[in-house]
C-alpha cells in the first residue's frame, strides 16, 4: 500500500487495479473518473446500469465504499477495512477535485458570484458542477447573445464577470457580446462546452457542428477577439489552463474563452492553489521616470493645459488617481462619453463632454482652443470624435493609455495608467487657466419648461421627468441611438454612475446588460432608455428581469423608427414595425411574474406611470412613451450630419 501511496493514486484507481487483478471485467457506476480510468486499464470494458447509477454528483469514494459496503462488489484482501482506512488517506492527500468545482472556486475567489449561462447537453455536466458551489448563484438567459451582454454588463458593476454557454451553436452567438467586451475593455470569461474529448481528431462527425470534422473554428473565432482562449483537452491541463486565461482576463480587462469538453467536466484534477489574482502591474522605472518628467515639462510650457477623462480610466484602475491629478492641476475638466460619471459632474472643475458640436456646451471651445490636452485613458474614433472633428491635434496631446504615455511623439513603454497619473500628480504645477475661461464664457443652458399634462409628449418633457428620478444611487443606462444623446445631456448627482456602449455599439446591447447589471447591483436605482429599434434586438431579457424580481425601470422611447439612422442617412429601412411594448410585459409575466408595463403619450400620463413605478416593488416596470419620429436631440443632428461626412469620404488614390 505504501508503494501505492507514493504513487499518489486515487482511491478509484486502487479498486480498479483489485478488480482488474481479480479479472473483473465489468463496472457498473457513475460515469465519472472511475470508467474513465478503467477505460485506460486493458482487458475492462464500461457498462452503465441504470439502477445502480448515483447521482453523478456522488463523490466517487463515497460511492464505491457504499457499493463495497451492500456486497455489490466483490471485496478483495487489499479492500479490508485497514485498506480502506488508508485508501481513504491515499485519497485526501491527493486533494483532488472535479475540474467543474475548480473553475467554480476559481470565480468565486476573483469575486464572480453570479455566472449566466444557456444551457446545451456539452454543458449539462459543466452547469451541475458549478451548482455544487453555494456560494456561486446560476442565472439564465434567453438565449447566448443576452448571455454574453449580460456578462458583460454584470462585469460593469462587478469588474469581472462569467458565462456558460454550449459549442459552436451556443458560443458563435456568444461571440457577438465577447467581442463587444473586448471593446469596452471588460474582463468576460466566456466559457463553452464541448465535445467528448475523444471526438476531437477522431473520423466522425458531432452535432452543433459543420458537418465536417474540424471542431477547432470555435477556438480559432475566439482567438481573434479575446485576449486568451483555451481548449482543454485533458484534466490534468484544466489548471493550468483556467488560471492562465483567468489571469488574463484580469491582467488585460478583456474577455476570454476557455473550452470544456463535455465528458471532462466531472473529471478530477488537483484542487486549485492560492494565488494572487489581483497583482498591479509594475512600470519600468526608468521609462516612469522619463514620462513623468517629460509631461510635467509639456505641461509646465503650457498656459492653457486641460484634462481630459476617458472610457479606460475605470477597467485601469484610474478613475481616483485622474481626480487627485486633476485638483492638483486645477484646470478645467472634460469628459469623454463613455467616461461620463469618471468624474464628478458636481466638481467645480467640471466642464462637460468633449463630443465637438455634439458635447456639452462650451467644452468643446475650451479643449479645442487648449494648448495642452493630457487625455487619460481615451479611445479617439470616428464616434467618439463627431466625425474627426473632435480629436485634439499631436502636437498639443499627452496621451496617457493603460500601458505608455504619448507625448507629441514621443512613447513612453512600460508605464502603467494608475501608477503614472499617482507620479504625475506629485510634481505637477497649479494651472487654472482654461476653468477661469470656461467659468467667463460658459453658456448657462436653460432647464426646459414643464410641458401642459394633456399635450402629446415630446422628448423634452420625456427627458424633463427623467431626470427627476436621477438621485446618487442612481445608474443611468442608455441604448444606441438617441438615448445616447438623451442621456449624455442629463446631469448626474454625485454618486450616479452612467453606462454607455459607445465603442461596440451594438442595438439591443442594453436590455441584457441592464439585466446584468442589475443582477450585481440590487441595491441601486437602475434606469434604462431604449429605443424601440434597439429593443426588438434583445426584448426577450426583459423575462429574466421579472424572473429574478429586478425593479429595473425601463423607458421605452417609441419613435416609431431608427431615428439615428434617419438623422444620418434615411431610407424605408429605417421603418420599424409597431410593437405593443407596453402590453409585453403580460406576456413575459406569464403565471408569476410582477413586472408592469405602461404607457404615456402626453406629459400627464408619464408623471402618473412614473408615480406608479416608484410604488411598484417586487418586479421590472417599462413606461413606454411615445414621441414623434423626427423628434431628436440637437445633438443627434450635429454628430449624426459629421457622421455622415466621414462615412462618405471618397476613395483616397494611392
Ligand atoms: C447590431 C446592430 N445592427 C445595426 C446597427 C445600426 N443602428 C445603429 S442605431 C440603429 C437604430 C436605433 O433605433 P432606436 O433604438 O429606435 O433608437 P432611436 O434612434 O430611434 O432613438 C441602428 C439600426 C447597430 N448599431 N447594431
Ligand atoms: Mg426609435
Amino acid at each position: 500500500m505504501s508503494d501505492i501511496k507514493n504513487n499518489r493514486q486515487t482511491a478509484a484507481q486502487l479498486l480498479i487495479r483489485s478488480l482488474v487483478q481479480q479479472n473483473v471485467k465489468q463496472i457498473f457506476g457513475p460515469s465519472g473518473s472511475m470508467q474513465n480510468r478503467a477505460h485506460r486499464l486493458p482487458g475492462v470494458s464500461i457498462a452503465r446500469h441504470r439502477s445502480q447509477e448515483p447521482p453523478h454528483t456522488i463523490n466517487h469514494m463515497d460511492w464505491a465504499t457504499s457499493m463495497l459496503a451492500r456486497g455489490k462488489m466483490p471485496i478483495t484482501r487489499e479492500l479490508e477495512p485497514k485498506s480502506m482506512e488508508e485508501i481513504r488517506t491515499a485519497s485526501a492527500e491527493n486533494e483532488t477535485c472535479s475540474l467543474g468545482s475548480y473553475l467554480a472556486s476559481r470565480l468565486e475567489e476573483i469575486g464572480i458570484k453570479h455566472h449566466f449561462a444557456v444551457a446545451g447537453d456539452y454543458n449539462l455536466v459543466l452547469l451541475d458542477q458549478l451548482l455544487l458551489n453555494k456560494n456561486t448563484q446560476q442565472v439564465y438567459c434567453c438565449n447566448e447573445l443576452n448571455c454574453s451582454f449580460s456578462a458583460e454588463g454584470y462585469a460593469r458593476a462587478n469588474g469581472v464577470a462569467a458565462c456558460v454557454v454550449t459549442f459552436s451553436v451556443g458560443s458563435l452567438t456568444a461571440f457577438d457580446g465577447l467581442a463587444g467586451a473586448y471593446a469596452e475593455e471588460l474582463p468576460v470569461i466566456l466559457i463553452s462546452g464541448a465535445p467528448n474529448s475523444n471526438d476531437f481528431g477522431a473520423n466522425h462527425l458531432v452535432h452543433h457542428a459543420l458537418g465536417t470534422l474540424d471542431l477547432r473554428y470555435p477556438l480559432d473565432f475566439a482567438k481573434r477577439i479575446t485576449c486568451e482562449a483555451v481548449a482543454i483537452t485533458h484534466p490534468e491541463e484544466a489548471p493550468h489552463l483556467i488560471d492562465k486565461a483567468i489571469r488574463a482576463a484580469l491582467r488585460e480587462k478583456k474577455p476570454v474563452y476557455i473550452e470544456i469538453p463535455c465528458n471532462l467536466a466531472s473529471a478530477q484534477c488537483s484542487k486549485p492553489k492560492p494565488i494572487d489574482w489581483f497583482e498591479t502591474p509594475k512600470s519600468d522605472p526608468a521609462s516612469l521616470y522619463a514620462a513623468v518628467r517629460a509631461v510635467a515639462q509639456f505641461l509646465e510650457n503650457a498656459v492653457r493645459p486641460v484634462l481630459l477623462a476617458g472610457p479606460k480610466l475605470r477597467s485601469h484602475g484610474g478613475i481616483d488617481a485622474f481626480r487627485l491629478l486633476a485638483e492638483a492641476v486645477g484646470c478645467g475638466v472634460a469628459v469623454m462619453p463613455s467616461a461620463k460619471s469618471f468624474f464628478p459632474e458636481q466638481h467645480r472643475q467640471y466642464i462637460g463632454i468633449y463630443l465637438g458640436a455634439a458635447g456639452s456646451a462650451g467644452a468643446a471651445d475650451v479643449v479645442d482652443s487648449s494648448d495642452a490636452v493630457l487625455a487619460a485613458g481615451p479611445l479617439f474614433t470616428d464616434y467618439t470624435t463627431t466625425g474627426w472633428t473632435a480629436l485634439p491635434s499631436e502636437n498639443r496631446l499627452i496621451q496617457v493609455d493603460p500601458d505608455r504615455v504619448r507625448v507629441g511623439s514621443t512613447t513612453f513603454n512600460d508605464v502603467y495608467l494608475a501608477e503614472f497619473l499617482r507620479e504625475l500628480t506629485k510634481v505637477v504645477k497649479p494651472k487654472p487657466k482654461t476653468l477661469a475661461e470656461f467659468e467667463r464664457t460658459k453658456v448657462l443652458v436653460a432647464s426646459p419648461s414643464v410641458a401642459d399634462a394633456g399635450v402629446p409628449l415630446t422628448r423634452e418633457e420625456m427627458c424633463r421627468q427623467i431626470q427627476g428620478l436621477i438621485d446618487s444611487n442612481t445608474t443611468l443606462i442608455v441604448e444606441t441611438g438617441d438615448s445616447w444623446f438623451n442621456g449624455l445631456n442629463m446631469n448626474l448627482t454625485d454618486g450616479a454612475k452612467f453606462e454607455i456602449e459607445m465603442q461596440w455599439g451594438h442595438i439591443g446591447w442594453s436590455v441584457p446588460a441592464t439585466f446584468g447589471y442589475a443582477v450585481k447591483a440590487r441595491d441601486r436605482r437602475i434606469v434604462l432608455m431604449v429605443g424601440d429599434g434597439s429593443f426588438q434586438l434583445t426584448a426577450q431579457e426583459v423575462c429574466q428581469m421579472i424572473r429574478l424580481n429586478l425593479p429595473v425601470l425601463i423607458f421605452l422611447v417609441n419613435n416609431r423608427g431608427y431615428t439615428i439612422e434617419v438623422e444620418i442617412h434615411d431610407g424605408p429601412y429605417n421603418n420599424v414595425k409597431n410593437w405593443d411594448y407596453a402590453g409585453l410585459m403580460k406576456v413575459f409575466n406569464a403565471e408569476d411574474g410582477l413586472g408592469v408595463g405602461l404607457r404615456a403619450t402626453t406629459g400627464g400620463e408619464l408623471a402618473a406611470a412614473i408615480e406608479k413605478a416608484m410604488a411598484h416593488s417586487g418586479g421590472p416596470v417599462m413606461i413606454e412613451c411615445s414621441i414623434e419620429r423626427d423628434d431628436c436631440t440637437r445633438q443627434l443632428l450635429e454628430w449624426g450630419s459629421r457622421v455622415a461626412i466621414a462615412n462618405a469620404r471618397p476613395q483616397q488614390r494611392a
